[in-house]
């Protein structure tokens, strides 16, 4: 599998798939979220709605991953994952590792060949940027997967130095 990175944003980019750093609620929120409901329009909330309804009635729990259309967004579909929120006390990077799994598993059942992640839990739920970048790079190069070009789309500098340094060091 191809890894590449990008400095930009995530709504923008024409691939067969996009995930989307959710929260269990499905509803939208901040964020890169917020970016894709915006751009996406209503479809992608009319369908996160029916998945409450009938399959995820309590939430999609941390580290699980779910697909819906992806509305008027160049890609066809949106894998929605929830990241772990950072706790320095607590060890959850295997949470975070399972949301890059889980959402190369969906991504399998579709049958998408290139799919565009952004740096999960690296914004408003506090991961420490290396950390997540060394994660996300790590699980997706470990995990079998028809993917055929994984592409991480990082909104800031920051954040996009981090994962050219994780992909540096494999
Ligand atoms: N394209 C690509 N990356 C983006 C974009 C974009 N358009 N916008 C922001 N980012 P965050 P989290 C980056 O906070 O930490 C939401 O409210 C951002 O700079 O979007 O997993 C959800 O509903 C950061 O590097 O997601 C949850 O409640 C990365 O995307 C909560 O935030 C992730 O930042 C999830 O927090």
């Amino acid at each position: 599998m191809d890894i590449t990175l990008v400095h930009g944003d995530i709504t923008e980019q024409e691939v067969d798939a996009i995930v989307n750093a959710a929260n269990s609620s499905l509803m939208g929120g901040g964020g890169v979220d917020g970016a894709i409901h915006r751009r996406g329009g209503p479809a992608i909330l009319d369908e996160c709605r029916k998945l409450r309804a009938t399959r995820f009635g309590g939430g999609l729990p941390t580290g699980y991953a779910v697909a819906t259309t992806a509305g008027n967004l160049p890609a066809r579909w949106v894998i929605h994952t929830v990241g772990p929120v950072y706790s320095p006390t607590e060890e959850r990077s295997g949470l975070l590792a399972s949301c890059y799994r889980e959402s190369l598993r969906v991504a399998d059942e579709l049958g998408a060949q290139t799919v565009a992640f952004p740096a999960v839990s690296a914004g408003i739920y506090g991961w420490p940027a290396h950390d997540a970048a060394r994660i996300a790079i790590g699980t997706v190069l470990s995990t079998p997967t028809q993917v055929a070009e994984a592409r991480f789309v990082l909104f800031t500098k920051e954040v996009y130095a981090a994962f050219e340094q994780a992909l540096a060091a494999v």
